[in-house]
């Protein structure tokens, strides 16, 4: 289909000839390529950037998740409103040229590096809000609750003081931070996970009425060092004891949800929920595999995450999702279905609801041909050339690493072209004199 203004649209199930949405909005732009709606990347904390391959070295005889952690910790300490700014609009640039087209934010770098508030004590949020607004992407903002440093309920660490928050102050900061929402500017809730939230605190935060509407996110069995902590202090492990303690469904997206049992893997499959599966970063820290077929048989809901962002890149995180199952039960093509056989386009499609789904973008998971957010492949690039339709996206996630986005538009503002966002250059020069203080 090489008419000027149309495209090949990817609907969710199959591609169709359509009108170009943005036609005529950025003059001479013609596109004439396979358009998809942009995906979500459900689940990032846009300043762990600034550290992406540098924890790739050893530490000692047993490097682990919790020693990357400590290096991440001191990255984290030395973050400011300015330098956060410019390292997450770097993220958010390279998710943009990736076909990340809206990013969930977990975000709980709250105060400064002592624990106190910044004035206004939204001024880290804001900083995310201004790096999301400046590049295009859209944003759903989860400030995070964060306020124990284990499940014996143990105070933060120093390094971890600038995390914590009371359920008041959080609550406060929600209500603050929902008065400015706007289209592309959803305010979710985030728990950072039940070792960092005390149980009677989580109770706090879901009964009061903010957590009455949005979606509400939570890190949950990422390690089995913290299964194993969660089933010396409640007996139970830690999505079991979620499921039983509070009102998972459609709201609710469970980052990793790593280590279950089939129980739980049954359980939470045919509660609704999201699972962020954030590949690369749980293959880089080590973390295990999840069970992906199992979950996908019982009809769970899928999203992809950056998390770290170790890697950006939606093509990495489809491609380690299925190919983490063929090294595990040496078979292959085990994330499609009979219904749909392609497994790149299967897990696109998933990752396109679960995502949309986890953003709160739209909970009853509809994917829309007339999405806001349209990502264009390259039909010119010869990684494409001479393939038919089902295989478009089989062949984008696991054929190739040259770059094919080609376009990104959201909500009719056309933020990448020619695979390069408009605003590249000016931002990467701040995200470079933001790492030169960050590093001295
Ligand atoms: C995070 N990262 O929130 O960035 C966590 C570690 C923590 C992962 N869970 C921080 N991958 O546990 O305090
Ligand atoms: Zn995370």
């Amino acid at each position: 289909m090489h008419t000027l203004n149309m495209l090949n649209v990817w609907d969710g199930a199959q591609w169709r000839a359509r009108q170009c949405p943005c036609a005529g909005s950025e003059g001479d732009t013609t596109w004439h390529g396979w358009a998809l709606p942009g995906l979500v990347n459900a689940h990032a904390h846009a300043f762990q950037r600034a550290m992406a391959g540098l924890a790739e070295r050893r530490a000692g005889a047993e490097d682990s998740f919790w020693s990357w952690r400590e290096t991440m910790y001191a990255l984290a300490t030395r973050f400011d409103p300015e330098r956060l700014h410019a390292v997450a609009a770097q993220s958010y640039v390279e998710m943009l040229e990736a076909g990340y087209t809206h990013v969930c934010e977990f975000h709980y770098l709250h105060h400064d590096p002592g624990g106190r508030p910044y004035a206004p004590a939204s001024a880290m949020a804001d900083a995310l809000i201004d790096a999301a607004r400046e590049t295009g992407i859209g944003l759903t903002l989860l400030p995070t609750l964060y306020i124990s440093g284990g499940f014996d309920g143990r105070p933060l660490a120093a390094h971890q003081r600038r995390f914590a928050h009371t359920v008041e102050s959080f609550l406060a900061l929600i209500e603050a931070l929902r008065a400015r929402e706007t289209t592309g500017l959803i305010v979710g809730i985030a728990l950072h996970s039940l070792r960092a939230v005390p149980a009677s605190a989580l109770r706090a935060v879901l009964d009061s009425g903010l957590a009455a509407r949005g979606p509400i996110h939570i890190h949950v069995a990422e390690q089995t060092g913290e299964v194993d902590a969660c089933l010396a202090a409640t007996g139970q492990r830690p999505v079991a004891w979620l499921l039983d303690h509070a009102p998972v469904d459609a709201r609710w997206c469970l980052v990793h949800a790593t280590h279950m049992d089939a129980d739980e893997t049954r359980r939470l499959a045919r509660s609704s929920a999201v699972v962020a599966l954030c590949p690369s970063t749980e293959a880089n820290l080590g973390d295990g595999l999840f069970a992906l077929p199992a979950f996908l048989a019982e009809g769970g809901r899928i999203a992809i995450g950056s998390d770290s962002n170790v890697s950006i890149s939606p093509v990495e995180e489809l491609r380690w999702l299925e190919y983490g199952q063929r090294l595990l039960h040496r078979a292959r093509n085990l994330a499609s279905s009979a219904q749909q056989p392609h497994s790149g386009e299967r897990l696109f499609g998933l990752a396109l609801a679960g995502g949309r789904q986890a953003a709160g973008l739209d909970i009853d998971t509809e994917v829309r041909v007339d999405a806001d957010a349209v990502i264009e492949l390259d039909a010119t690039h010869a990684l494409l050339a001479g393939r038919r339709s089902g295989e478009v996206l089989d062949s984008w996630i696991f054929a190739g690493n040259a770059p094919l986005l080609r376009a990104a538009c959201v909500r009719s503002r056309m933020l990448v072209r020619d695979g390069r966002h408009l605003q590249r250059e000016a931002v990467a020069r701040r995200y470079r004199q933001a790492l030169a203080t960050l590093r001295d």
